[in-house]
């Protein structure tokens, strides 16, 4: 079935690990077993395990992956559970987040942060996922817990996540040190092309194509090195 790509979007045939260039060093401390706290504005702050979650349907789901950096990788196999699950079975009965709630802000262990709307995050085909091709994510894909989120570009699928935050507004949140926050546009949708702010996305993908190789580069000799991947 041939299906349309996204604007601006190429097809490469291997999912790597991939990433900004300085998070290719900074390894998951933890990526086989899940700690994930729920905080926030909740009246009820979190810490769950994988006992927790494992409550929640399981769904496997075959989506296409797309990076900012303009690669797309089609028919990627996830299995998880969904956020809306997560969020309407786990967090609104247990966290009780404000009313006001609509930003959620993901932090991982490599101290990457990802932030994305509570709206956009209740799609049915966004998951938090613990398997890619029914293997754990590991080192190389965001273990012990990442997001899915196929309608958003890659840098809002969070990997290694290890909290999950949910605020009245994106005032917590600050794209990752050093890089500039006009890297993150607030929705990031991949249709839209909603890749950043400010830039026009011509230059944006001539910039980021150019940087792609040398960023997936390192982050598969920094898995090497570690001997851990
Ligand atoms: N914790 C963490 N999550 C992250 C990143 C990262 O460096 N650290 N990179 C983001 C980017 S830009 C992309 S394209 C995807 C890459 O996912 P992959 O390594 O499984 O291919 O992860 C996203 N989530
Ligand atoms: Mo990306």
């Amino acid at each position: 079935m041939q299906k349309e790509l996204p604007p601006g979007q190429h097809v490469i045939p291997n999912f790597d690990r991939f990433g900004l260039g300085l998070f290719a060093k900074r390894l998951a401390a933890s990526p086989d077993e899940l700690t994930l706290r729920v905080q926030g504005d909740v009246n009820h702050p979190l810490t769950l395990n994988a006992s927790h979650l494992a409550v929640l349907p399981r769904v496997d789901q075959t989506s296409d992956f797309h990076c900012v950096t303009t690669w797309s990788c089609l028919g990627v196999q996830w299995s998880g559970v969904r956020f809306r699950d997560f969020y309407n079975e786990i967090v609104l009965p247990q966290a009780s987040p404000r009313p006001k709630t609509n930003t959620v802000v993901f932090r991982s262990q490599d101290g990457y942060a990802a932030c994305m709307q509570l709206e956009d995050l209740m799609a049915g085909d966004v998951l938090l996922a613990d398997a890619l091709d029914g293997q754990a994510l590991g080192l190389k894909h965001g273990g012990p817990l990442r997001l899915v989120a196929p309608a958003h570009y890659g840098y809002k699928n969070a990997k290694h996540i290890q909290t999950i935050e949910f605020w009245p507004d994106r005032s917590h949140f600050r794209f990752p040190k050093p890089y500039p926050s006009l890297m993150d546009h607030p929705r990031g949708r991949v249709a839209l092309e909603e890749r950043a702010r400010y830039l026009p996305n011509w230059v944006i993908r001539i910039a980021y194509k150019a940087l792609a190789p040398s960023a997936r580069r390192k982050m598969r000799q920094a898995l090497e090195a570690s001997g851990r991947g």
